[in-house]
């Protein structure tokens, strides 16, 4: 009898689950292609629109340009955002996670030290694009963790609807994978999502940089996430051995809005509470 009410209960979650609109976990869709544009400023690359296959979301450059602080640890150490960065060339492969920019883009203000720093990879380039030209490039076999967050106080909250796109990533290569968490506002983590290799998109565009000797597809997916994942104030992006080398040119997400302090929800209180009784007077 147990079982059979077990089922029944079973029975009854699926059906619930079905209908409901509530998103269960994050959804992962490749970069469409046709819908992904871009314009060269020399061989530094400025995004113009990328679509997703399944969503009707468009984002614009705007949309990777959000990040406004940063931390990157590899087999090296520990870069801030503006910390100086070693970083590989011409095929030497002894950095598990650096700076990297196409043969024929700008060089890095540190070029002459062989490095580079997250703002440059991440923040705006000349006249204010992020350079898809700049990367993060991984190795094979290598661990790299890198913090992206937002300005201070700015969070995003993922919706209920997973056809809208939260968070995007592009790749270098579309042959690596990659782990996600969110950062939330007290610096908690979520819990873990991947990027698998299988299901990244072409965006139509190729990257050759210093520390490879050829072209490779530049792939994209736009994430879904569920709504867990609120009041974010940053991602941690992670290559770990068996994620192939992951090489990370952008990572996009939604217009941040302040997070209500307790001090800002106070005050809206005791305004509400004032003009009751001015009302009442
Ligand atoms: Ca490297
Ligand atoms: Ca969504
Ligand atoms: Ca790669
Ligand atoms: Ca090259």
């Amino acid at each position: 009898m147990r079982s059979v009410f077990a089922s029944a209960l079973c029975a009854a979650a699926a059906i619930s689950s079905a209908h409901s609109t509530a998103q269960a976990a994050a959804i992962v869709y490749g970069a469409d292609a046709t819908k992904t544009s871009s314009v060269l400023h020399g061989a530094n690359r400025e995004l113009t629109q990328i679509g997703f296959m399944t969503s009707s979301d468009l984002w614009t450059g705007a949309n990777f340009l959000r990040w406004d602080d940063g931390r990157l640890t590899n087999n090296k150490g520990s870069y801030g955002w503006m910390d100086a960065i070693p970083r590989d060339v011409n095929s030497s492969n002894g950095v598990s996670g650096n700076p990297d920019r196409a043969d024929g883009a700008a060089p890095f203000l540190g070029e002459a030290g062989k490095t580079g720093t997250l703002r440059e990879v991440f923040g705006p380039f000349g006249g204010g694009y992020k350079n898809m030209s700049y990367l993060i490039d991984g190795e094979d076999r290598a661990a790299w963790t890198l913090d992206l967050l937002l300005a201070p106080g700015q969070t995003i909250s993922a919706d209920a609807n997973d056809r809208t796109i939260e968070l995007s990533l592009i790749e270098r290569g579309g042959n690596s994978d990659l782990r996600i968490r969110g950062i939330r506002d007290d610096g908690t983590l979520t819990d873990a999502i991947m990027m698998l290799r299988s299901q990244t998109g072409r965006t139509g565009w190729t990257l050759d940089s210093l520390e490879i000797g050829g072209p490779q597809n530049v792939v994209g997916v736009g994430i879904s996430l569920d709504r867990s994942w609120t009041n974010l104030k940053g991602f941690r992006l992670e290559a770990a051995d068996g994620m192939n080398g992951p090489d990370l040119i952008a990572v996009g997400t939604i217009a941040p809005t302040p997070l209500p302090t307790p001090g800002t929800a106070a005050l809206m209180g005791l305004a509400a509470l004032a003009a009751g009784r001015r009302r009442r007077a």
